[in-house]
């Protein structure tokens, strides 16, 4: 029934499992998922993650702890007495790993380069793991435009510094450009777990990714700057103009890589800051944690909701 979506490739098993677009992988004995610590000899991946549907990624490791013990209470998953999460990456020093049921929560880092990494391995992990439709968010943090701090952005669309809705890599000294297409369905049915109770506004909007935190998202308070606030401010509102409502450094890679495996996803983004007001993220840390709270609750939603459904 996915397929009727229309827009992502059949690249899957019939079953719905995850099949790699990579015919050297079932070749090799065995494969080593170095930055998960992690493999497919030394673990018995089916049975450790098998039974996996979510996958949660965020930026910082303590986040992604916070949602697995959130998730647990929401879910009622029990852990044996006397036991604690593990870190099922820790040995990696790279990402953070938890798994809550059939929820498993991820650190990504910052930005596309290293937010693809861990796609790559993940994605994997989902095909070695015989894994049956997972379905990706990423909880994350960003910058607004012309929005209250604290909004939650559901994106409808990634494009990259130049309004493109596509994530461009080298490989093998050619250009490649793969589309960053998101879920619409998934899209809307988040945004309706959205309720006029909730003391923040949840939109859908187009996000905009960006290689840097500074420069790349027209900030004047980085090391450099080699233009004016006249410059910066005609560049947020041209792209404003253009549907952007957020900025942030992995929805590109996200939308394109989790397309590109035939994994259906959602980007879903707090904004830290109202980028026509300021660059400083200025916020207390109280209330910056709490706005970080605001897109695990839509998550946590839909998750309960799937599985009372099932
Ligand atoms: C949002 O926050 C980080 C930069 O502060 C980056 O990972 C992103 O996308
Ligand atoms: N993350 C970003 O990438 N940009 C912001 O402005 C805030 C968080």
């Amino acid at each position: 029934a996915d397929f009727l979506n229309g827009t992502r490739p059949l690249v899957r098993y019939p079953d719905g499992t995850v099949k790699l677009r990579n015919p050297h992988i079932e070749l090799m004995d065995q494969d080593i998922l170095y930055h998960l610590a992690l493999g497919s000899e030394s673990h018995d991946l089916v049975s450790m993650f098998g039974d996996v549907k979510f996958v949660v990624m965020g930026g910082t490791p303590k986040r992604v702890e916070q949602f697995a013990y959130y998730i647990m209470q929401e879910i009622g998953h029990k852990l044996p007495a006397g036991t604690t999460l593990l870190d099922i990456s820790q040995y990696s020093y790279r990402y953070s790993m938890y798994k809550v049921g059939p929820v498993l929560s991820i650190s990504h880092g910052m930005g596309i380069p290293s937010v693809g990494i861990l796609l790559h391995e993940v994605i994997k992990l989902m095909y070695h793991a015989r894994v049956k439709d997972p379905i990706f968010f990423r909880i994350g943090t960003c910058g607004g435009i012309g929005i209250e701090g604290g909004t939650v952005v559901i994106s409808e669309e990634a494009v990259d510094g130049l309004l493109r809705p596509v994530l461009e890599l080298p490989v093998l000294g050619k250009m490649h450009s793969r589309p960053a297409r998101l879920d619409k369905k998934l899209t809307r049915e988040l945004k309706a777990l959205a309720t006029a109770e909730d003391p923040y506004d949840t939109i859908i909007g187009k996000t905009m990714c960006t290689y840097d935190f500074y420069e790349g998202q027209g900030r004047l308070d980085g090391a450099f700057c080699d233009y004016t606030d006249e410059d910066k401010m005609a560049f947020l509102g041209r792209v404003h103009e253009a549907g952007v409502t957020n900025i942030e450094m992995e929805s590109l890679s996200f939308a394109a890589l989790t397309h590109h495996a035939g994994i259906k996803s959602a980007v879903i983004c707090v904004t830290l800051v109202d980028r026509l007001k300021g660059d400083q993220v200025l916020a207390p840390k109280e209330v910056l944690s709490e706005w970080q709270e605001r897109p695990q609750k839509l998550v946590c939603r839909y998750i309960k909701r799937y599985l009372q459904m099932k």
